[in-house]
């Protein structure tokens, strides 16, 4: 027979609908609720992107995608998957509870997202290990960080020769590939947070992998709080950009998110475009991984690495 194992796929979750706003907004600014103002702002922002974020639809296909990539590959091991969101239900601690009662005893954990922060990856492992240390629930290893996993930069990569091929002649000789994450308090750099290298670390074997000429590191969607945030923001970076380099076209590659949802909708397919449309300057971006076969297949090698005691 074969052995379960749980896979606990890991995001930050979406609201489903104009009600479940609110609450998630509350959740995200940790039991504040938003004032009327700032509700109505991100209220617009999810219309403007048609509504709500397509974000819940990808990442339940996401993770049923990586339950089913891994169960191709194992003969012996039968990967039940379960989602566990940041900011609303289903809860990470909801996911490691609906383990205990499937009587699941092993499990694996990955967040749907590629670099390691103290802010972001810790505090989702943090919340799996709590739960499942109080209700003496299944044993749980999680993932760490997967930013440097080879099928997830030949993605990327891939993506952008494919954007060169759709550029004007005088675009493809003078553009600039802006990688970018999302932002955090600058805070988090006084403990040694790894998050800004391996941003730029990612960057640097995709830039190579796709014979990037010239590349810049942006970040991008910070909050709404007074703290600083790192920088620079991926619309001052082009405005500067553009006064210093005369670039015909920018190419976005927000790498630090793996779906399309608000914060590349918004914040890049419209944010950004206003400012390349001020500057004359062309707009693309590649893709987002999605449910894309090739990015499935690097989320099973980092499972599979993992359980391997690689990664
Ligand atoms: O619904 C959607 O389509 C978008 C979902 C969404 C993703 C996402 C990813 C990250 N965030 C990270 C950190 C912060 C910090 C704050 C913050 C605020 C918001 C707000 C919305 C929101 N985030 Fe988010 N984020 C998404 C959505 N995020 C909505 C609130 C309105 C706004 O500021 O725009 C600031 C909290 C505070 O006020 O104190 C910090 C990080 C990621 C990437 C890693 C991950 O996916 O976990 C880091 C997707």
């Amino acid at each position: 027979m074969k052995k379960k194992m749980g896979l606990l796929v890991m995001a930050y979750g979406t609201p489903r609908s104009e009600e479940e706003i609110e609450p998630y907004y509350t959740h995200i600014r940790r039991g504040r609720k938003p004032s009327q103002e700032q509700l109505d702002d991100l209220v617009q922002r999810y219309q403007d992107i048609g509504g709500i974020s397509p974000l819940a639809r990808i990442t339940t296909e996401q993770a049923e995608g990586l339950r089913d990539e891994l169960n191709r590959r194992y003969d012996d091991v039968e990967f039940v998957v379960y989602q566990g969101l940041k900011h609303i239900d289903p809860f990470i601690e909801d996911a490691v509870l609906q383990m205990k009662k499937d009587g699941i005893e092993e499990a694996v954990s990955i967040v749907l997202a590629p670099h390691y922060s103290t802010f972001s990856v810790k505090s989702y492992n943090g919340r799996a290990q709590e739960e499942s240390e109080q209700i003496k629930g299944p044993k749980i290893t999680s993932v760490e960080q997967w930013y440097d996993e080879p099928k997830f930069i030949d993605f990327w990569a891939r993506g952008i020769r494919e954007t060169r091929e759709k550029m004007t002649e005088e675009e493809k000789k003078h553009h600039c590939v802006i990688f970018s994450a999302h932002s955090l308090p600058e805070k988090i750099l006084a403990g040694g947070d790894p998050y800004p290298d391996q941003l730029k670390e990612t960057a640097r074997l995709i830039a190579e992998k796709a014979d990037v000429e010239n590349y810049e590191i942006g970040w991008q969607s910070e909050g709404n709080t007074p703290d600083p945030w790192i920088g620079p923001d991926v619309q001052d970076l082009t405005r500067d950009l553009n006064e210093k380099e005369e670039y015909k076209a920018y190419v976005y590659c927000p790498v630090g998110f793996v779906a399309d949802h608000l914060e590349v909708l918004y914040d890049n397919d419209y944010e950004c475009k206003v400012v390349t449309d001020e500057v004359g300057a062309g707009y693309y971006r590649p893709p987002m991984p999605n449910t894309e076969k090739p990015f499935l297949s690097a989320l099973g090698d980092v499972v599979e690495k993992h359980l391997q005691g690689q990664k």
